[in-house]
């Protein structure tokens, strides 16, 4: 050990004193300068997204896109290009819970061989406004309230619904907030969209506008509001250990990369405008290329270093992708790097080894607190003799990048486009392309969030704004918080997304996690072939115990246990393996099991039972029915529950019988 100078410490256990029972003296420089780095160890936190948890990985490209953008790290297929990727919730500080109804960052830092290129999207494809001057105006909504700095991390909240009654181009954007999209299961398993319409221009100069996907390999699946309730106290860091604990598994999290594009002279031949923000381009209209594929396959060593200290910026780009004049993306242009100003304390944080691109960079920035670099030479200006005009600009040709020359025409005014004033038809697109259990979430989200709102005519607001989406919705939706039922005209839209829907999503056992129940006394040829099936297919099981050490099958063979009924949870698997045992059909045992098997039959995921849980089983409020897999008399036991582990939720189940 060393002090930060390097000279070698002798004694950090005892500060440096008058005498063994008398004052600390201030020439103990070790005292201070450990004290004062301590003291000095937080940054500002992010003012949105500061909950965040990244890891690294890389960009494989499908096939070459040279046809559509010029791009270097697009041009080959097979072409790999390293990244880091930050996701995030938007609304709680730092230390607040992950599984909390909210918006999910997913910001990808891909350092390509011709600089750092930035996709920092999010994991729903619209947004609450369409112009960049609002955005304060949401935050502050959101945010805890002002006079007593509550609710953390919730939108369930006075200001927020009073915004967005009095905001209604937020109208579409709230029916996804509303939706099992803001309560992810973990982060494995969201979509990401870069929100914005940008461009990609190939080396001809033509452009095309261009829309982000990040398409998870598992599919998409997401938490029931009471699970995502309860793991928030259970488990704050929920969805930050999946990931951290799958990379360490080598269970990489993927996610291809899909591009919708538009050419600029189809830019009005849709009923939305291209440019808004709070609109989605329906895959079924313009379909998703896939062209790459996303691993996240390395934790970071250090979440402060990386996590806490990458720097986003939607403006770093590429040569062969360019913005467009959506006014949302336009804000965000300046906003970026205006916060890391202050966040990362001056203009150097470019140099923190996380945000430095892998390419040479130069140019004649100098100086400016903690700077890095030592810039040799006399000369920092451009253009030059003395050191022969370097650093020197680069033509397109030789890689400089060059704004696409848009031609931009009109009065310099303050005002909405009438482009942009159609607020409920893609509301209602969503509301339609739902199935009935995500209508019901929908419904039941808002009962909660407009529940927990206070003032009577902001809830009434609220519900007569929504009847614009659907009037029944909003009639139930009253309903439920004892307002007056909507008066008002639904949109008239008929249209459906089927790609909108968690319904017609991916479903694979691989990476599932299942809480095998026991006690001694269990039957080892049952559970030996099920763990043995459950291995094969991928799906991930602990051993759930009434203490730790190790139970005894009836013939005396060994299981030792991972977790007890007090460290772990119901909420936190996804499916329940009910093996019971014979010895001990009493007390708290019996107790324990059955609360296991009520909360995951209330959440509607699978349960086995084997032979030996059939007690268990019976003393539970479960009953037979959709999910529900019995071994006994059932010789194909291991498939079926793997086949209902697949499956992940059993909607049809009536959980209130
Ligand atoms: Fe951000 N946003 N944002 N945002 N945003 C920030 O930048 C901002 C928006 C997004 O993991 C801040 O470094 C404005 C849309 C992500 O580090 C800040 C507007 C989308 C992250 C900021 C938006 C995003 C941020 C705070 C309205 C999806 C976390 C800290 C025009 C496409 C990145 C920081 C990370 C972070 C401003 C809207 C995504 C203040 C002004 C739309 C994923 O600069």
């Amino acid at each position: 050990m060393t002090t930060n100078q390097g000279l070698k410490v002798s004694n950090d256990e005892e500060s440096l004193k008058a005498g063994v029972r008398g004052p600390t003296l201030m020439e103990d420089f070790h005292f201070r300068e450990k004290i004062t780095h301590f003291d000095h160890e937080r940054i500002p936190e992010r003012v949105v997204h500061a909950r965040g948890y990244a890891a690294h990985g890389e960009f494989e490209l499908y096939e070459s896109m040279t046809e559509y953008t010029r791009a270097g790290f697009l041009q080959k297929a097979g072409t790999k290009t390293p990244v880091f990727t930050r996701f995030s919730n938007v609304v709680g500080s730092s230390g607040s819970s992950d599984t909390v109804r909210d918006v999910r960052g997913f910001a990808v830092k891909f350092y390509t061989e011709e600089g750092n290129y930035d996709l920092v999207g999010n994991n729903i494809p619209v947004f609450f406004i369409q112009d960049a001057l609002k955005f304060p105006d949401l935050i502050h909504a959101v945010k805890p309230e002002p006079h007593n700095e509550m609710p953390q991390a919730a939108s369930a909240h006075d200001t927020f619904w009073d915004f967005v009654a009095n905001n209604q181009e937020s109208a579409h954007m709230i029916m996804w907030h509303m939706s099992d999209r803001t309560i992810p299961k973990n982060f494995r398993v969201m979509e990401g969209f870069g929100v914005h319409t940008f461009r990609f221009v190939n080396a001809e100069g033509v452009a095309r506008f261009v829309k982000f996907h990040w398409k998870p390999l598992l599919g998409v699946h997401s938490l029931v509001w009471d699970e995502a309730q309860k793991i928030a106290g259970k488990d704050p860091d929920f969805q930050r250990r999946d990931l951290w604990e799958s990379i360490e598994n080598g269970d990489f999290a993927e996610y291809e990369l899909g591009v919708q594009m538009i050419n600029e002279a189809d830019e009005f031949m849709f009923d939305f405008d291209i440019l808004d923000a709070t609109k989605i381009w329906p895959e079924e209209i313009v379909p998703v290329k896939i062209i790459g594929k996303l691993t996240l396959n390395r934790n970071v060593d250090n979440v402060f270093a990386e996590t806490e200290q990458v720097a986003f910026h939607p403006g770093n780009l590429v040569p062969g992708i360019d913005f467009t004049n959506d006014p949302l993306l336009q804000g965000r242009l300046f906003s970026y790097i205006d916060t890391q100003l202050l966040r990362l304390g001056g203009p150097n944080f470019t140099e923190i080894p996380i945000n430095r691109p892998i390419c040479p960079f130069h140019n004649n920035q100098r100086n400016g607190f903690s700077r890095q670099s030592i810039n040799v030479g006399q000369v920092s200006y451009h253009k030059n003799s003395l050191a022969n005009n370097t650093p020197s600009t680069s033509t397109a040709k030789e890689g400089g990048f060059v704004h696409y020359a848009q031609k931009v025409e009109g009065r310099v005014i303050q005002a909405r486009s009438e482009s942009f004033k159609d607020h409920f038809s893609q509301a209602r697109l969503f509301w339609n392309s739902m199935s009935p259990p995500e209508k019901q979430h929908i419904i039941n989200a808002f009962s909660f969030e407009v529940g927990k709102v206070n003032d009577r005519n902001v809830r009434q607001q609220v519900v007569d704004m929504f009847a614009h989406v659907d009037f029944e919705m909003a009639s139930i939706i009253a309903d439920n918080l004892g307002v007056n039922r909507p008066t008002g005209q639904q949109s008239q839209v008929t249209a459906s997304s089927p790609a909108l829907s968690q319904a017609n999503t991916r479903r694979v056992p691989q990476t599932l996690k299942v809480a095998v129940l026991i006690g001694n006394g269990f039957d080892v040829d049952e559970v030996e072939s099920v763990v043995r099936t459950l291995r094969r297919y991928g799906v991930q099981f602990t051993i759930v115990a009434e203490k730790f050490g190790i139970i005894r099958s009836k013939d005396r063979f060994k299981v030792r246990v991972n977790e007890t009924f007090l460290t772990t949870a119901p909420v936190l698997f996804d499916a329940l393996y009910v093996v019971g045992g014979t010895a001990e059909n009493q007390g708290k045992f019996n107790s324990d099991l059955i609360y296991f098997i009520d909360e995951a039959f209330k959440h509607y995921k699978p349960i086995g039972v084997a032979t030996t849980g059939v007690p268990f089983f019976d003393a539970s409020s479960a009953k037979a029915g959709p999910g529900i897999v019995f071994a006994t008399n059932n010789a194909d036991f291991s498939k079926m529950f793997v086949q209902a582990i697949t499956q992940q939720r059993f909607w049809d189940r009536d959980i209130y019988q």
